[in-house]
């Protein structure tokens, strides 16, 4: 019967063969394996974040509020420009970053690697969509984002690796609406409307308003930026003929998406509560993923998120809206502490159970226990963490 060190060094096995799991953050990778599980948990709840740890990447398409939500200070870099992408969003800090028209995109990470738990969303993104004052729509203010996912498959810390779309509910509802390998070119015009070109023949601008008057271009990027990803169908309806004039002479609504996208659905459940968070409108559930040819993958872990606007189109009427733009807020494991035992259970090999029935089972030095508490046992032969 195998004993406690023997155990600790069949983990280290395992660790080297699932290296590519990363655990960031403040506590030593080492030190997390060495510790005993019991403390390892304690102080994953006390050291671990739920929140964003930082971003990645920030590549904007134009849009009224590029280089302003952050702000573009001459002689920015791009990381320039992440760092203060990072400051808006990790721990929670809940500034917005806005995304341009469509394609521009952000990318972030974790401090762990967020589990992929059977039958649940697994993260949610925040934004600042919401229901339109007049309840005449389902949403109203809707700048859905499609999120992207990827594993750190070579293990590297960067989001170099392949990336998977969450397949929202656009696929099934807007069959044949939906653009899939679409392409969108910016070409910068210095303080003009910013001019575009499709992949499908179309072109169009990013128009300029008089609420936002610095440059639209994202300044510390080139010139003749392409985007490729998913175009969603185009959600805008007027209503002006619905509202009183008035109330307002224009009333556009952005209709909502059910389900699978960023800044789609409001944050809250009930705006007069700050504790209802939407995590069923907001939340993503890993396992939506599909690969290029929009077929499922099955990830048990992903450890980068990357969102970029879906919608293309802009509002007729520009002093009341222009383009669509993804904007976040921020983003959470919605499961922090299911995610680090999943984490836990892939190094050491050992997968956790919950035993409900009363039954033996061996301790690691062979003894019979009943009615075990939480702990590592053998039963059948097999290695169970019994939680
Ligand atoms: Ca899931
Ligand atoms: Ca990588
Ligand atoms: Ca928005």
């Amino acid at each position: 019967m195998s004993n406690v060190n023997e155990e600790m060094g069949k983990a280290m096995d395992m660790i080297m063969k699932v290296s590519k799991m990363v655990v960031r953050g403040v506590m030593p990778f080492y030190l997390l394996t060495f510790l005993p599980l019991h403390a390892q948990r304690m102080d994953d709840v006390a050291v671990h974040s739920k929140y964003i740890q930082a971003v990645d990447e920030y590549r904007p398409a134009p849009g009224q509020y590029v280089n302003d939500v952050p702000e573009y200070e001459v002689g920015d870099s791009e990381q320039d420009m992440i760092r203060k992408c990072t400051e808006r969003l990790a721990n929670n800090e809940r500034s917005l970053v806005a995304l341009g028209g469509w394609g521009g995109y952000i990318t972030f990470h974790f401090d762990h690697s967020i589990a992929n738990i059977p039958g649940q969303r697994d993260f949610a993104v925040w934004g600042n969509a919401y229901q339109e004052m007049r309840n005449l729509v389902f949403g109203g203010m809707n700048e859905a984002g499609v999120v992207m996912v990827s594993k750190d498959v070579n293990g590297n810390g960067k989001p170099d690796d392949p990336w998977y779309e969450i397949s929202g509910s656009c696929d099934v509802d807007s069959i044949g609406k939906v653009t899939y390998g679409y392409e969108v070119t910016y070409c910068k015009n210095p303080m003009g409307d910013i001019p575009w070109t499709d992949n499908q023949g179309n072109s169009g601008t990013i128009d300029r308003n008089h609420y936002h008057t610095q440059e639209y271009y994202p300044q510390w990027l080139e010139d003749g930026l392409t985007f490729k990803g998913t175009r969603l169908p185009d959600n805008m309806l007027n209503l002006s003929e619905k509202v009183d004039a008035g109330f307002s002479p224009y009333y556009f609504v952005l209709v909502g998406f059910r389900y699978g996208y960023a800044d789609n659905l409001p944050n809250y459940t009930d705006n007069a509560d700050a504790t209802s968070y939407n995590y069923e409108g907001c939340g993503i559930d890993i396992s939506w993923a599909v690969d290029e040819q929009r077929q499922p993958v099955n990830l048990d872990f992903i450890d980068f998120v990357r969102v970029y606007t879906g919608l293309n189109q802009k509002c007729p009427q520009p002093e009341w809206w222009g383009e669509t733009s993804t904007e976040i807020q921020g983003a959470e494991d919605i499961h922090l502490d299911a995610s680090l035992q999943a984490i836990r259970d892939a190094i050491t090999g050992i997968p956790s159970v919950v035993l409900n029935q009363p039954l033996s089972v061996y301790d690691l030095q062979g003894r019979k226990v009943q009615n075990p508490s939480r702990g590592l046992y053998i039963n059948k032969g097999k290695k169970y963490f019994i939680k």
